[in-house]
């Protein structure tokens, strides 16, 4: 059992406004591996933070679609796991009370969704959906089972397809981000869920959070990450085992 400061378990369980946000660790139970610590099976042969760029795409489409289609049909495998759970049965439990969950994810398996999460702000796009450079068309794959029959790929109108994700150096969705700031800004807690906090403008919501002051924050994390210092409260281990220990001790609690 995860030892859990009893202050956080009664002020979990009183918010009215909860934001979290998650990253790869998340997933990492399910078997997708994270970007930092991938360097083994389908990712051996590739630098994950080299090819998720628009200059990687132009220099080799063939080799950075064919990375996404491996890891898009790698990620239908993969099941959503006790984490992934447990954040469906806190939002369940505190919207069946009136009141607010918000996630927020960097992750673009889906697996969130796939767990029964509703209304997830996708930060990042998602690997289940391509995009004709040309006219910006999204193309579902996400149950498809088959790889694509050529790397790259194109669409009818003669344009490449590409993984509707975001790749450094571009932009988030129109007003994804935004709409994270307001919901962590007027939150009474914010989670960061298994995330290195490296990347922004993602790691910069708990800035958000700390500039407005009253919110509290909490981080659960295997390992320490560059953020921690700036945390209430950090659970250290998997999220797979935390956040069920956590859910159940909020929810069991009334
Ligand atoms: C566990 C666990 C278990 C393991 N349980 N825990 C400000 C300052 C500095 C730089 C910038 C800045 N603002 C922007 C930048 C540049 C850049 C950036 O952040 N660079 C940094 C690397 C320095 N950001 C961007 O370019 C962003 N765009 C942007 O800002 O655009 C501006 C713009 C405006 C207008 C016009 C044009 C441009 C875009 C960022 C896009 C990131 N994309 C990726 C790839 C997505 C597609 C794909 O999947 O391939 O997103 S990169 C990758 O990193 C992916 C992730 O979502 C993201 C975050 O990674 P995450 O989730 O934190 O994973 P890891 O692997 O880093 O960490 C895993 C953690 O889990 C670890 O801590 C483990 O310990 C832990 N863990 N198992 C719990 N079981």
């Amino acid at each position: 059992m995860t030892e859990i400061p009893d202050e956080l378990v009664a002020g979990l369980r009183d918010a009215f406004s909860v934001v979290v946000l998650t990253g790869a660790g998340v997933s990492a139970e399910s078997g997708i591996p994270t970007f930092r610590d991938a360097l083994t099976g389908l990712w051996a042969e590739y630098d994950p933070m080299e090819l998720a760029t628009p200059e990687a795409f132009a220099a080799d489409p063939a080799r950075v679609s064919r990375w996404y289609d491996e890891r898009r049909m790698a990620v239908q495998k993969c099941e959503p796991n006790a984490g992934h759970v447990a954040l469906v049965q806190l939002e369940q439990w505190l919207r069946g009370r009136g009141r607010k969950f918000n996630l927020v994810t960097q992750n673009v398996d889906r697996l969130h969704q796939r767990a029964g999460s509703v209304d997830v702000i996708e930060l990042h796009g998602s690997i289940g959906e391509w995009r004709c450079t040309e006219t910006g068309a999204i193309v579902n794959l996400a149950d498809r089972k088959e790889a694509l029959e050529e790397y790259p790929v194109r669409s009818a109108c003669g344009g490449l397809l590409r993984p509707n994700v975001v790749w450094f150096g571009e932009a988030l969705p129109y007003g994804v981000m935004e709409k994270a700031e307001r919901l962590t800004g007027g939150a009474e807690f914010f989670l960061s869920i298994g995330t290195s906090a490296e990347v922004y403008p993602a790691a910069g919501l708990l800035e958000v959070a700390r500039y407005q002051g009253g919110v509290k924050t909490v981080e659960v994390n295997k390992a320490g990450t560059v953020a921690s210092g700036g945390f209430k409260w950090c659970l250290r281990g998997a999220s797979g085992v935390i956040l069920p220990d956590l859910v159940g001790q909020v929810v069991g609690g009334g």
